[in-house]
């Protein structure tokens, strides 16, 4: 697929407040500062559609993007991206990072055209157990997913499979499932938008 054209639509905290979308839905989601925003960004080929900061705890409400794309045929598709805050900044108070986690658990569990949910971690961490819950609960919910490997740039090219093999283990998940990116170097996008291509159509 081919992204020609997105727009901003409106941002949310709650059900009553989502963007009622007709088209089939992508969630980014991840802990505060991995690259959600960024990616999104590349995804989409603009620059600040999506607000990115160096700054962790940038993108504190639910941000809903829409898309159009050309399929491989170039027949014109629509579809929805959205980018959710980061969960596990240390900064906010008790309160506010409970809501923050209420305001993302709730639209996973209640978004009825989510397509799936692309989780972001950092490709110099090991696998965080805030990580893991979120994907347990993706698994549990029958949400299809899979792992954007992000600032893959940070790493020498040749440590990239070794680092992913290691990812894989410690999530549990199948090696094809966890996509290294950079939205800097812009690398790895086209694996991510196939990804996204094959969940939508
Ligand atoms: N080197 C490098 N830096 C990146 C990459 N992607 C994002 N960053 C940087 O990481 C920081 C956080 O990026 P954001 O896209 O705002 O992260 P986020 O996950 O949306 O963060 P929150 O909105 O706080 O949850 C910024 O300083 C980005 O420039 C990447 O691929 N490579
Ligand atoms: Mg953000």
């Amino acid at each position: 697929m081919r992204i020609v054209e997105s727009k901003f639509v409106k941002s949310a905290t709650k059900p009553a407040q989502y963007h009622p979308s007709p088209y089939a839905e992508i969630a980014f989601a991840g802990k505060s500062n991995v690259g959600k925003s960024s990616l999104i960004n590349t995804l989409l080929g603009r620059k600040g559609i999506a607000k990115v900061s160096g700054t962790p705890g940038k993108t504190r409400l639910i941000n809903f993007f829409e898309v159009r794309f050309k399929d491989k045929n170039n027949e014109n598709g629509f579809l929805s991206f959205v980018d959710l805050p980061g969960y596990g900044y240390a900064k906010v108070s008790k309160t506010e990072r409970a809501a923050w986690k209420k305001m993302i658990m709730t639209y996973l569990e209640s978004r009825l055209n989510l397509n799936g949910v692309m989780l972001l971690v950092d490709i110099r961490h090991k696998a965080d157990p805030k990580d893991i819950l979120t994907l347990q609960m993706l698994k549990e919910s029958n949400i299809p997913y899979a792992i954007a490997v992000t600032k893959s740039d940070k790493i020498a090219k040749s440590k990239i499979p070794s680092v992913i093999k290691k990812l894989a283990l410690e999530f549990q998940v199948k090696k094809e499932d966890l996509f290294p990116v950079s939205s800097l170097k812009k690398t790895g996008i086209d694996a991510i938008l196939n990804w996204v291509n094959d969940l939508i159509l």
